[in-house]
Protein backbone atom coordinates (compact mmCIF):
# COMPACT_ATOMS: atom_id res chain seq x y z
CA UNK A 1 0.00 0.00 0.00
CA UNK A 2 1.13 3.71 -0.42
CA UNK A 3 1.10 4.66 2.95
CA UNK A 4 -1.26 5.08 5.92
CA UNK A 5 -2.18 8.89 6.34
CA UNK A 6 0.13 9.89 3.94
CA UNK A 7 0.64 13.93 3.57
CA UNK A 8 1.92 15.28 0.31
CA UNK A 9 3.26 18.66 -0.70
CA UNK A 10 4.43 20.25 -3.67
CA UNK A 11 7.85 21.72 -2.80
CA UNK A 12 8.22 23.07 -6.46
CA UNK A 13 10.10 22.84 -9.76
CA UNK A 14 14.35 22.88 -10.37
CA UNK A 15 14.76 24.77 -14.00
CA UNK A 16 18.46 24.82 -14.57
CA UNK A 17 21.13 22.79 -13.69
CA UNK A 18 22.72 24.87 -11.61
CA UNK A 19 19.48 25.25 -9.21
CA UNK A 20 19.95 23.77 -6.07
CA UNK A 21 17.55 22.80 -3.16
CA UNK A 22 18.67 21.38 0.36
CA UNK A 23 16.31 18.98 1.24
CA UNK A 24 16.17 17.55 4.74
CA UNK A 25 14.59 14.17 3.54
CA UNK A 26 15.94 11.67 1.95
CA UNK A 27 15.40 11.84 -2.15
CA UNK A 28 13.88 9.44 -4.13
CA UNK A 29 14.23 10.27 -8.12
CA UNK A 30 12.82 8.34 -11.07
CA UNK A 31 14.27 8.73 -13.84
CA UNK A 32 13.67 7.02 -17.43
CA UNK A 33 13.36 8.34 -20.96
CA UNK A 34 10.24 10.12 -21.97
CA UNK A 35 7.03 8.63 -22.18
CA UNK A 36 7.91 5.43 -19.91
CA UNK A 37 5.71 6.71 -17.28
CA UNK A 38 7.69 8.51 -14.40
CA UNK A 39 4.73 10.95 -13.99
CA UNK A 40 1.90 8.50 -13.80
CA UNK A 41 3.94 5.82 -11.96
CA UNK A 42 4.57 8.49 -9.11
CA UNK A 43 0.89 9.48 -9.29
CA UNK A 44 0.07 6.28 -8.76
CA UNK A 45 2.53 5.63 -5.82
CA UNK A 46 1.21 8.79 -4.10
CA UNK A 47 -2.43 7.70 -4.92
CA UNK A 48 -3.04 11.15 -6.64
CA UNK A 49 -4.31 10.61 -9.88
CA UNK A 50 -3.08 14.54 -11.11
CA UNK A 51 -0.66 15.91 -8.83
CA UNK A 52 2.20 15.05 -11.53
CA UNK A 53 1.22 16.46 -15.10
CA UNK A 54 1.39 13.27 -17.51
CA UNK A 55 1.11 12.87 -21.15
CA UNK A 56 0.91 11.12 -24.22
CA UNK A 57 3.36 13.43 -26.22
CA UNK A 58 6.85 12.71 -24.87
CA UNK A 59 8.42 15.63 -22.81
CA UNK A 60 5.65 16.42 -20.46
CA UNK A 61 7.74 17.24 -17.45
CA UNK A 62 10.28 19.44 -18.50
CA UNK A 63 11.67 20.23 -14.82
CA UNK A 64 12.66 18.70 -11.97
CA UNK A 65 9.59 18.48 -10.09
CA UNK A 66 9.50 17.88 -6.29
CA UNK A 67 7.23 16.81 -3.76
CA UNK A 68 7.66 16.06 -0.53
CA UNK A 69 5.88 12.50 0.85
CA UNK A 70 5.36 12.09 4.70
CA UNK A 71 3.51 8.59 5.90
CA UNK A 72 4.18 6.57 8.47
CA UNK A 73 6.34 3.80 7.03
CA UNK A 74 8.26 6.63 4.88
CA UNK A 75 9.20 10.18 4.60
CA UNK A 76 11.23 11.25 1.60
CA UNK A 77 11.14 13.43 -1.51
CA UNK A 78 10.03 12.35 -4.83
CA UNK A 79 11.83 13.88 -7.69
CA UNK A 80 10.27 13.81 -10.77
CA UNK A 81 13.02 13.86 -13.61
CA UNK A 82 12.55 15.03 -16.91
CA UNK A 83 12.76 12.41 -19.43
CA UNK A 84 15.76 12.02 -22.25
CA UNK A 85 16.02 10.44 -25.29
CA UNK A 86 12.98 11.45 -27.14
CA UNK A 87 14.85 12.34 -30.46
CA UNK A 88 11.87 14.70 -31.65
CA UNK A 89 12.49 17.00 -29.48
CA UNK A 90 15.00 20.02 -30.33
CA UNK A 91 18.39 19.63 -29.99
CA UNK A 92 18.69 22.70 -27.81
CA UNK A 93 16.12 21.04 -25.81
CA UNK A 94 17.60 17.96 -25.25
CA UNK A 95 20.55 19.25 -24.50
CA UNK A 96 19.65 21.14 -21.22
CA UNK A 97 18.27 18.44 -19.98
CA UNK A 98 20.97 15.98 -19.93
CA UNK A 99 22.69 18.51 -17.37
CA UNK A 100 19.58 19.08 -15.56
CA UNK A 101 19.21 15.50 -14.81
CA UNK A 102 22.97 14.69 -14.09
CA UNK A 103 23.61 17.68 -11.74
CA UNK A 104 20.53 16.94 -9.58
CA UNK A 105 21.64 13.74 -9.25
CA UNK A 106 25.66 14.11 -8.72
CA UNK A 107 24.22 17.30 -6.48
CA UNK A 108 21.89 15.95 -4.16
CA UNK A 109 23.24 15.63 -1.08
CA UNK A 110 20.22 13.50 0.16
CA UNK A 111 19.91 10.90 -2.81
CA UNK A 112 19.02 8.08 -1.13
CA UNK A 113 17.85 5.75 -4.21
CA UNK A 114 17.04 6.20 -7.60
CA UNK A 115 13.92 4.36 -9.19
CA UNK A 116 15.20 3.57 -12.71
CA UNK A 117 12.05 3.12 -15.18
CA UNK A 118 11.69 0.99 -18.04
CA UNK A 119 9.30 0.28 -20.39
CA UNK A 120 8.61 -3.68 -19.98
CA UNK A 121 7.74 -3.43 -23.93
CA UNK A 122 11.65 -2.07 -24.74
CA UNK A 123 14.33 -3.54 -22.34
CA UNK A 124 16.84 -1.37 -21.60
CA UNK A 125 18.72 0.12 -24.56
CA UNK A 126 22.20 2.23 -24.25
CA UNK A 127 20.92 5.16 -22.54
CA UNK A 128 19.45 3.00 -19.76
CA UNK A 129 22.61 1.36 -19.87
CA UNK A 130 24.28 4.82 -19.67
CA UNK A 131 22.02 5.88 -17.02
CA UNK A 132 22.37 2.72 -14.58
CA UNK A 133 26.62 3.22 -15.20
CA UNK A 134 26.11 6.94 -13.86
CA UNK A 135 24.01 5.89 -10.84
CA UNK A 136 26.46 2.88 -9.94
CA UNK A 137 29.15 5.52 -9.88
CA UNK A 138 27.64 7.98 -7.54
CA UNK A 139 27.23 4.58 -5.47
CA UNK A 140 23.46 4.05 -5.59
CA UNK A 141 21.68 0.34 -6.30
CA UNK A 142 19.09 1.79 -8.73
CA UNK A 143 15.44 -0.12 -8.18
CA UNK A 144 14.31 -1.12 -11.34
CA UNK A 145 10.59 -0.53 -12.44
CA UNK A 146 9.22 -2.02 -15.35
CA UNK A 147 6.46 0.26 -16.74
CA UNK A 148 3.40 -0.48 -18.87
CA UNK A 149 2.82 -4.13 -17.87
CA UNK A 150 -0.66 -3.76 -19.31
CA UNK A 151 0.13 -3.41 -22.35
CA UNK A 152 1.42 -6.67 -23.17
CA UNK A 153 -1.04 -9.58 -23.47
CA UNK A 154 -1.14 -11.14 -20.11
CA UNK A 155 0.04 -14.42 -21.16
CA UNK A 156 3.62 -12.33 -22.12
CA UNK A 157 4.05 -10.41 -18.93
CA UNK A 158 5.70 -13.26 -16.95
CA UNK A 159 8.19 -14.21 -19.68
CA UNK A 160 9.10 -10.58 -20.48
CA UNK A 161 9.72 -9.75 -16.72
CA UNK A 162 11.72 -12.60 -16.63
CA UNK A 163 13.68 -12.03 -19.45
CA UNK A 164 14.35 -8.47 -17.85
CA UNK A 165 15.15 -9.43 -15.17
CA UNK A 166 17.86 -11.92 -16.27
CA UNK A 167 19.42 -9.14 -18.30
CA UNK A 168 19.12 -7.26 -14.95
CA UNK A 169 20.82 -9.71 -13.05
CA UNK A 170 21.37 -8.28 -9.51
CA UNK A 171 18.96 -5.31 -9.97
CA UNK A 172 15.93 -5.36 -7.74
CA UNK A 173 13.05 -5.40 -10.12
CA UNK A 174 9.42 -4.39 -9.84
CA UNK A 175 6.89 -5.19 -12.76
CA UNK A 176 4.09 -2.43 -12.41
CA UNK A 177 1.23 -1.02 -14.56
CA UNK A 178 0.11 2.22 -13.33
CA UNK A 179 -3.31 2.42 -14.89
CA UNK A 180 -4.33 -0.56 -12.91
CA UNK A 181 -2.12 -0.36 -10.01
CA UNK A 182 -0.58 -3.83 -10.38
CA UNK A 183 2.55 -4.11 -8.96
CA UNK A 184 2.30 0.00 -6.90
CA UNK A 185 1.91 -1.60 -3.66
CA UNK A 186 5.23 -3.99 -4.18
CA UNK A 187 6.96 -1.11 -4.98
CA UNK A 188 5.92 0.96 -2.45
CA UNK A 189 7.15 -1.12 -0.17
CA UNK A 190 10.01 -1.77 -1.36
CA UNK A 191 11.14 2.17 -1.63
CA UNK A 192 10.19 1.88 2.36
CA UNK A 193 12.49 -1.31 2.84
CA UNK A 194 15.58 0.54 0.95
CA UNK A 195 15.05 3.88 2.46
CA UNK A 196 15.01 2.06 5.85
CA UNK A 197 17.80 0.60 5.43
CA UNK A 198 19.98 3.21 4.10
CA UNK A 199 18.74 5.35 6.96
CA UNK A 200 20.59 2.83 9.04
CA UNK A 201 23.87 3.18 6.92
CA UNK A 202 23.95 6.57 6.09
CA UNK A 203 24.24 4.57 2.31
CA UNK A 204 21.68 4.58 -0.28
CA UNK A 205 21.87 1.26 -0.69
CA UNK A 206 24.96 -0.14 -2.11
CA UNK A 207 26.04 -0.05 -5.49
CA UNK A 208 25.77 -2.87 -7.83
CA UNK A 209 30.00 -2.32 -8.10
CA UNK A 210 29.68 -3.00 -4.55
CA UNK A 211 30.59 0.11 -3.37
CA UNK A 212 28.23 -0.38 -0.42
CA UNK A 213 26.54 -2.47 1.11
CA UNK A 214 23.29 -4.72 0.08
CA UNK A 215 20.04 -3.43 0.66
CA UNK A 216 17.58 -4.74 3.44
CA UNK A 217 16.08 -3.65 6.81
CA UNK A 218 12.76 -4.03 8.38
CA UNK A 219 9.78 -3.79 6.36
CA UNK A 220 7.10 -1.20 6.34
CA UNK A 221 4.75 -0.86 9.04
CA UNK A 222 1.72 0.20 8.55
CA UNK A 223 1.66 2.66 11.40
CA UNK A 224 -1.20 5.63 11.09
CA UNK A 225 -0.68 9.45 11.98
CA UNK A 226 -2.72 12.57 12.00
CA UNK A 227 -1.05 14.88 9.77
CA UNK A 228 -1.72 18.61 8.45
CA UNK A 229 -3.93 18.91 5.40
CA UNK A 230 -3.26 19.77 2.39
CA UNK A 231 -4.34 22.17 0.48
CA UNK A 232 -7.05 19.83 -1.47
CA UNK A 233 -7.68 17.50 1.69
CA UNK A 234 -10.83 18.52 3.69
CA UNK A 235 -10.03 19.18 7.65
CA UNK A 236 -6.38 19.84 8.87
CA UNK A 237 -5.59 23.32 8.63
CA UNK A 238 -8.06 23.94 6.01
CA UNK A 239 -7.42 26.64 3.58
CA UNK A 240 -10.37 28.67 3.22
CA UNK A 241 -10.97 28.65 6.79
CA UNK A 242 -7.50 30.83 7.01
CA UNK A 243 -7.82 33.06 4.43
CA UNK A 244 -7.09 36.53 5.23
CA UNK A 245 -5.14 34.96 8.08
CA UNK A 246 -2.71 37.20 9.07
CA UNK A 247 -0.25 34.40 10.32
CA UNK A 248 -0.41 32.74 7.05
CA UNK A 249 3.59 33.20 6.33
CA UNK A 250 4.34 31.73 9.29
CA UNK A 251 2.01 28.59 9.21
CA UNK A 252 2.93 27.68 6.11
CA UNK A 253 6.61 27.48 7.67
CA UNK A 254 5.49 25.53 10.41
CA UNK A 255 3.37 23.21 8.20
CA UNK A 256 6.63 22.86 5.78
CA UNK A 257 8.99 21.87 8.85
CA UNK A 258 6.49 19.60 9.88
CA UNK A 259 6.42 17.87 6.43
CA UNK A 260 10.02 17.73 6.38
CA UNK A 261 10.06 15.88 10.01
CA UNK A 262 12.01 19.53 11.57
CA UNK A 263 9.10 18.85 14.17
CA UNK A 264 10.96 21.05 16.90
CA UNK A 265 10.72 23.84 13.94
CA UNK A 266 7.36 22.99 13.99
CA UNK A 267 6.04 22.69 17.54
CA UNK A 268 8.59 26.19 18.04
CA UNK A 269 6.72 28.05 15.42
CA UNK A 270 3.02 27.43 15.89
CA UNK A 271 3.71 28.25 19.91
CA UNK A 272 4.76 31.43 18.25
CA UNK A 273 1.35 31.89 16.19
CA UNK A 274 -0.83 30.58 18.96
CA UNK A 275 0.81 33.73 21.07
CA UNK A 276 -0.71 35.76 18.65
CA UNK A 277 -3.71 34.43 18.02
CA UNK A 278 -4.80 31.51 20.73
CA UNK A 279 -7.25 29.68 18.52
CA UNK A 280 -5.57 30.03 15.22
CA UNK A 281 -7.24 26.48 14.07
CA UNK A 282 -3.85 25.21 11.58
CA UNK A 283 -1.88 25.62 14.56
CA UNK A 284 -3.51 23.95 17.38
CA UNK A 285 -3.96 21.14 14.76
CA UNK A 286 -0.39 20.94 13.72
CA UNK A 287 0.99 20.98 17.11
CA UNK A 288 -1.08 17.35 17.65
CA UNK A 289 0.65 16.28 14.20
CA UNK A 290 4.14 17.08 15.68
CA UNK A 291 3.55 15.57 19.35
CA UNK A 292 1.66 12.84 17.69
CA UNK A 293 5.23 11.77 15.35
CA UNK A 294 7.24 12.88 17.86
CA UNK A 295 5.40 9.58 19.42
CA UNK A 296 4.74 11.90 22.37
CA UNK A 297 1.00 10.64 22.43
CA UNK A 298 -0.10 12.41 25.80
CA UNK A 299 0.94 15.73 24.90
CA UNK A 300 -0.84 15.47 21.03
CA UNK A 301 -3.76 14.10 22.47
CA UNK A 302 -4.05 17.22 24.74
CA UNK A 303 -3.77 19.59 21.65
CA UNK A 304 -6.22 17.54 19.48
CA UNK A 305 -8.66 17.75 22.40
CA UNK A 306 -7.98 21.75 22.27
CA UNK A 307 -8.98 21.88 18.73
CA UNK A 308 -11.68 19.95 19.64
CA UNK A 309 -12.82 22.49 22.16
CA UNK A 310 -12.59 24.88 19.86
CA UNK A 311 -13.33 22.94 16.39
CA UNK A 312 -15.64 20.47 17.33
CA UNK A 313 -16.41 19.35 14.06
CA UNK A 314 -12.95 18.79 13.04
CA UNK A 315 -12.62 15.49 11.30
CA UNK A 316 -8.98 15.85 11.23
CA UNK A 317 -8.12 16.16 15.09
CA UNK A 318 -11.13 13.47 15.98
CA UNK A 319 -9.35 11.23 13.56
CA UNK A 320 -5.53 12.15 15.27
CA UNK A 321 -7.75 11.85 18.58
CA UNK A 322 -8.98 8.74 17.89
CA UNK A 323 -4.97 7.66 16.59
CA UNK A 324 -3.53 8.98 20.14
CA UNK A 325 -5.59 7.15 22.04
CA UNK A 326 -5.33 3.84 20.65
CA UNK A 327 -1.44 4.28 20.61
CA UNK A 328 -1.23 4.40 24.24
CA UNK A 329 -3.71 1.33 24.60
CA UNK A 330 -6.74 2.93 24.76
CA UNK A 331 -8.38 1.86 21.68
CA UNK A 332 -12.31 1.43 22.80
CA UNK A 333 -11.85 5.47 23.38
CA UNK A 334 -9.96 6.42 20.11
CA UNK A 335 -12.31 4.34 18.16
CA UNK A 336 -15.54 6.68 18.35
CA UNK A 337 -13.16 9.64 17.49
CA UNK A 338 -12.47 7.36 14.25
CA UNK A 339 -15.62 6.98 13.10
CA UNK A 340 -17.17 10.36 13.99
CA UNK A 341 -14.04 11.24 11.50
CA UNK A 342 -15.54 9.35 9.29
CA UNK A 343 -19.24 10.33 9.55
CA UNK A 344 -18.15 14.35 9.13
CA UNK A 345 -16.33 13.67 6.29
CA UNK A 346 -17.34 10.28 4.72
CA UNK A 347 -15.49 11.13 1.45
CA UNK A 348 -12.04 11.24 2.91
CA UNK A 349 -10.30 7.96 2.92
CA UNK A 350 -7.47 8.28 5.69
CA UNK A 351 -9.75 8.07 8.65
CA UNK A 352 -11.22 4.50 6.91
CA UNK A 353 -7.48 3.20 6.91
CA UNK A 354 -6.19 4.47 10.17
CA UNK A 355 -9.01 2.91 11.94
CA UNK A 356 -8.28 -0.30 10.02
CA UNK A 357 -4.93 -0.40 11.23
CA UNK A 358 -5.74 0.27 14.42
CA UNK A 359 -8.21 -2.87 14.20
CA UNK A 360 -5.61 -4.77 12.69
CA UNK A 361 -2.95 -4.11 15.62
CA UNK A 362 -5.65 -5.44 18.17
CA UNK A 363 -6.65 -8.46 16.11
CA UNK A 364 -9.83 -7.18 14.66
CA UNK A 365 -9.47 -8.70 11.23
CA UNK A 366 -13.30 -8.55 10.20
CA UNK A 367 -13.48 -5.49 11.56
CA UNK A 368 -10.75 -3.73 9.73
CA UNK A 369 -11.78 -5.36 6.65
CA UNK A 370 -15.33 -4.21 7.03
CA UNK A 371 -14.28 -0.68 7.31
CA UNK A 372 -11.72 -0.25 4.65
CA UNK A 373 -14.25 -1.77 2.61
CA UNK A 374 -16.32 0.85 3.11
CA UNK A 375 -13.85 3.43 2.60
CA UNK A 376 -12.69 2.26 -0.75
CA UNK A 377 -16.41 1.97 -1.72
CA UNK A 378 -16.57 5.98 -0.57
CA UNK A 379 -13.73 6.42 -2.33
CA UNK A 380 -12.72 4.41 -5.37
CA UNK A 381 -9.68 5.72 -6.23
CA UNK A 382 -8.32 4.64 -3.58
CA UNK A 383 -8.96 0.64 -4.47
CA UNK A 384 -5.71 -0.20 -5.80
CA UNK A 385 -3.78 1.98 -2.90
CA UNK A 386 -5.97 -0.28 -0.65
CA UNK A 387 -6.09 -3.58 -2.25
CA UNK A 388 -3.08 -5.44 -0.76
CA UNK A 389 -3.93 -4.59 2.83
CA UNK A 390 -7.34 -5.45 2.24
CA UNK A 391 -6.12 -8.84 0.78
CA UNK A 392 -4.18 -9.40 4.04
CA UNK A 393 -7.30 -8.58 6.46
CA UNK A 394 -9.29 -10.90 4.68
CA UNK A 395 -7.04 -13.68 4.49
CA UNK A 396 -6.42 -12.86 8.63
CA UNK A 397 -10.33 -12.57 9.13
CA UNK A 398 -11.21 -16.04 7.83
CA UNK A 399 -8.10 -17.33 9.93
N1 LIG B 1 -1.36 1.67 -20.31
C1 LIG B 1 -0.50 2.36 -19.55
N2 LIG B 1 -0.18 3.61 -19.89
C2 LIG B 1 0.70 4.27 -19.11
C3 LIG B 1 1.28 3.68 -17.96
N3 LIG B 1 2.13 4.58 -17.42
C4 LIG B 1 2.06 5.68 -18.21
N4 LIG B 1 1.21 5.50 -19.21
C5 LIG B 1 0.89 6.46 -20.27
O1 LIG B 1 2.09 6.83 -20.93
C6 LIG B 1 2.07 8.21 -21.28
C7 LIG B 1 3.29 8.91 -20.72
O2 LIG B 1 3.21 8.93 -19.31
P1 LIG B 1 3.97 10.00 -18.42
O3 LIG B 1 3.76 9.59 -17.02
O4 LIG B 1 3.61 11.39 -18.81
O5 LIG B 1 5.47 9.71 -18.85
P2 LIG B 1 6.81 10.41 -18.36
O6 LIG B 1 7.85 9.36 -18.28
O7 LIG B 1 6.58 11.22 -17.15
O8 LIG B 1 7.13 11.33 -19.60
P3 LIG B 1 8.03 12.68 -19.66
O9 LIG B 1 7.50 13.61 -18.64
O10 LIG B 1 7.82 13.13 -21.04
O11 LIG B 1 9.43 12.28 -19.44
C8 LIG B 1 0.75 8.77 -20.76
O12 LIG B 1 -0.17 8.77 -21.84
C9 LIG B 1 0.33 7.76 -19.71
O13 LIG B 1 -1.06 7.68 -19.55
C10 LIG B 1 0.90 2.35 -17.62
O14 LIG B 1 1.37 1.74 -16.64
N5 LIG B 1 0.01 1.74 -18.44
MG1 LIG C 1 6.74 13.20 -16.76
Amino acid sequence: MTGAGIRIDVLGELRRPEDTVDLVLPVVAAAGRSNVGKSTLLNALLGRHRLLRTSRTPGCTRTIQLVSVQAPDASFVLADLPGYGYAALSRDRRGSWGPLIEGFLRRTRRLALVLMLIDVRRGPQKEEQELLDFVDSLGLQPLIVLTKCDKLPRSKVKTAVERLRTRLAGLETHATAADTGDGIDGLWRAIARRLASSAGTGTGGGSRSGKKGPPGGRGPEAAPGPRPAAADEPAAGKEEAMSGDPQREQFDRARAAATAGRHDEAIALCGEILEVDPAHRGAMDLLGFAHFFKKEFATAEGWCRRTLERYPHHAYAHKGLGLCLARQGRLEEGLPHLHEAMRLEPDFFDPYWDTAVVLREAGRFAEAAEILRRGVERCPKQAARARGFLAELERKARG
